[in-house]
């Protein structure tokens, strides 16, 4: 039956798959520290292909943040076809995402980066006996967060929580380790309040054409989000730049549209303001964040609210496909994994 039973018990699944990614990273902190202290980069790249590259992206800015480096996110194929426009001078730091570990791209990408010498190589993925898995010079797993279906859900918020304790680990911050400990709980509480919510949005009118905002790390959180509806429910669907949306994308607000909002809580104003012109305009917005249906914790850093709006996104996407009579365990023309000959 084409009902998305794979990828519905992969996104109700997250807060179990995350604790036990946690409790993986918790057993290598020693090693995570050490691996550090070995380490002085003029730069740090973080790459994927399709949802890890979105992940990359997500996981820069946090990264750049807290630890000082200079950090930027390629996909793959960019590292593998355009070395030079990426790598800058000095040595390098070059974090590999990938649930597979088998992607042509990246497995290129890492290879080139390896034999060029550029510097040292950390690898996150679902999969420990992948070929990726065997190149880093340290390799974290999470085969908890292994996917049966092709599209990437709890694999995609399992390896960003893995990068954001990553990024709190090394830049010493305990406050917001301890904060991201708490998102398996906080997940288990909040998905029957999503599922209720996702049911009133298809419920109240289908939107056709879906929008996914974001600023900073939660850009790249929108074009994975964005990616979910396109590939499950074949919709519509872009991410922008929180304020860039006025400049250009706003011309087809009106109703049908739907643009979600992944509000930051330090320019939530800002956000809203451009949300606010949206429904002026005859779209739909929801403010993730700030909608007291989602009730998220007010004190929650903000690093470890926008992983609570992952599986929100993603059972949208479902329910908005399953809508449409789609199946999203079987999407149109993509494959588990992408490899070139
Ligand atoms: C990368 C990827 C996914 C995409 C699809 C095909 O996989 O492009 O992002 O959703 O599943 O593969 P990986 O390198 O993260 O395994």
């Amino acid at each position: 039956m084409a009902d998305g039973r794979y990828t519905r018990e992969e996104i109700f699944s997250q807060p179990e798959s995350w604790a036990a990614g946690l409790r993986r990273l918790n057993e290598q902190r020693e090693a995570l520290l050490r691996f550090r202290d070995d380490g002085d980069y003029a730069q740090v790249i973080f790459t994927g292909c399709g949802s890890t590259y979105y992940l990359a992206l997500a996981a820069a800015p946090w990264a750049q943040e807290l630890w000082g480096w200079p950090c930027r996110a390629f996909p793959a194929s960019e590292l593998w076809l355009h070395p030079r426009a990426c790598y800058a001078d000095g040595r390098a730091l070059l974090v590999a995402l990938s649930r597979s570990g088998e992607t042509t791209e990246t497995l290129r990408a890492c290879q080139a980066f390896l034999e060029d010498g550029r510097g040292d190589l950390l690898v996150l993925t679902c999969y420990p006996e992948s070929p990726l898995a065997q190149l880093g010079k340290m390799t974290l797993v999470f085969p908890e967060a292994q996917e049966r279906s092709v599209v990437q859900t709890r694999s995609f918020s399992t390896l960003y929580l893995a990068t954001l304790v990553l990024t709190a680990l090394w830049a010493g911050e305990e406050g917001l380790l301890e904060a991201l400990r708490t998102l398996p709980g906080m997940a288990r509480e909040r998905l029957p309040r999503y599922v209720s919510l996702v049911a009133e949005i298809e419920g109240a009118g289908r939107s056709e054409r879906f929008f996914w905002l974001g600023s900073g790390p939660r850009y790249g959180l929108a074009c994975e989000l964005s990616l979910k509806m396109k590939e499950m429910s074949l919709s519509p669907s872009e991410a922008f730049h929180f304020l860039e949306f006025r400049h250009g994308p706003k011309s087809v607000v009106g109703p049908g549209v739907l643009v979600v909002g992944l509000c930051s809580s330090t320019h939530a104003s800002y956000e809203k303001a451009v949300l606010q012109e949206v429904e002026a305009l005859g779209g739909s917005a929801l403010a993730l964040g700030e909608d007291p249906r989602i009730g998220l914790a007010p004190g929650l850093p903000e690093a470890a609210r926008n992983v609570l709006y992952l599986p929100l996104g993603q059972l949208l996407a479902l329910e908005h496909a399953l809508s449409k009579g789609l199946d999203p365990d079987a999407p149109s023309h993509l494959e588990p994994v992408v490899r070139l000959r």
